[in-house]
């Protein structure tokens, strides 16, 4: 099964996404089924989620490169800085959300593709930041140095700063045939899971239970789902909103996008763990180093890996409603717990 995911990340490769697959191609592997029909099925839909994000990132990329706009050479400086982290190697699975959300309810990619790029702007955002000395002071980011250490503290925390401001600038330029109603409400969304009951929050949070042995499961669960599931959460229910998505719709694939924002940094926490620093393209083993509240830490690897499946069951089920317009999300869901880095 591993062969056939890998296999699948060269043939897409050979039709020219050398970027994302290229030495990404243990990006992900099979998860491990139940039985050889189960098997089968989930490796089927990682695949086609793996093709989806292979299909969209080309279109994501150009969208990002287009929108580096230095407009004077005294502005230069900042957008060389965002320009390193924003276009570097991510695996833009937060704007892959938003499309696929939007295409459920018949929207197109076009049309939520600014806004794609804002979620992805704010996540490389929070990644500058985090990486500081006065946060999680990394060197090592998507396989480079940090932005901090190539262009300094101050102008890494003001591409951070540029980056958020740029984003919302971006979704302000969502084409006009989508209403004024509808922009107003993906603004409040990612405003409010980009602020203090969001991100920041979040942020906050982890940084205080930091060497904390008390620190509780449901304690975790809080800074897990502020920490990272808000941003995979907006990425869903912006798109769903642009497509055209009525309230319980939203409502619903927000419930679905929590619980697989949650399953991403369950995997995350388990593969600082169990992943090198070179397929990473991050620090590993850092999670352990300063005693960070992971749920490795709290549960044993093996229930880590259970709650994550178990999550994107139950998010799966959420979606049962739509039939096969679900099938990409769902996929998309898959791939988050199978993810290698
Ligand atoms: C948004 C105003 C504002 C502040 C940010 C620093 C901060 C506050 C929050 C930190 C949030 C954070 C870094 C959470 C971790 C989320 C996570 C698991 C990131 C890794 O995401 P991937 O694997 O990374 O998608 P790539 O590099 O592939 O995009």
């Amino acid at each position: 099964m591993e062969a056939f995911v890998s296999g699948y990340l060269c043939s897409a490769k050979r039709v020219g996404e050398s970027s994302f697959c290229g030495d990404r191609a243990r990006t992900y592997r099979a998860p491990v089924s139940r039985s050889k029909r189960h098997g089968v099925k989930m490796v089927t839909e990682v695949a086609v989620g793996i093709n989806y994000v292979l299909e969209k990132k080309g279109l994501i990329d150009k969208a990002l490169e287009e929108s580096i706009d230095a407009r004077s050479p005294f502005t230069r400086k900042i957008w060389d800085g965002i320009a390193y982290s924003l276009l570097g190697d991510g695996k833009r699975i937060r704007p892959a959300l938003c499309l696929a959300a939007c295409e459920l309810f018949g929207g197109s990619a076009e049309d939520a593709i600014p806004t794609a790029c804002a979620l992805e702007m704010i996540h490389t955002m929070s990644l500058i930041h985090d990486d500081l000395p006065c946060m999680d002071n990394d060197d090592l980011r998507r396989g480079k140095p940090t932005n901090h250490k190539v262009f300094g503290e101050d102008m890494a925390l003001l591409a951070g700063d540029a980056l958020l401001a740029y984003a919302f600038e971006m979704i302000s330029k969502t084409p006009k045939s989508i209403s004024a109603d509808r922009v107003v409400e993906v603004l409040r969304t990612i405003s409010h899971c980009s602020g203090a009951e969001g991100l920041v929050g979040g942020q906050v949070m982890d940084l205080e239970q930091e060497g904390n042995p008390d620190c509780t499961v449901e304690t975790l669960r809080w800074i897990h789902v502020h920490k990272t599931a808000v941003l995979l959460k907006a990425s869903v229910t912006s798109g769903a909103v642009i497509g055209g998505a009525n309230k319980d719709d939203v409502a619903r694939l927000g419930e679905f996008a929590e619980k697989i924002g949650l399953a991403f940094q369950i995997r995350d926490d388990v593969l600082d763990e169990t992943q090198t620093s070179e397929v990473l393209g991050k620090t590993a083993g850092k999670d352990a180093a300063v005693y960070k509240a992971t749920y490795p830490r709290l549960l044993g690897l093996a229930e880590s890996r259970n709650q994550a499946t178990q999550l994107v069951g139950e998010a799966k089920q959420i979606l049962e409603k739509y039939g096969e317009r679900s099938a990409t999300l769902n996929s998309l869901a898959d791939l988050i717990i199978s993810r290698e880095k």
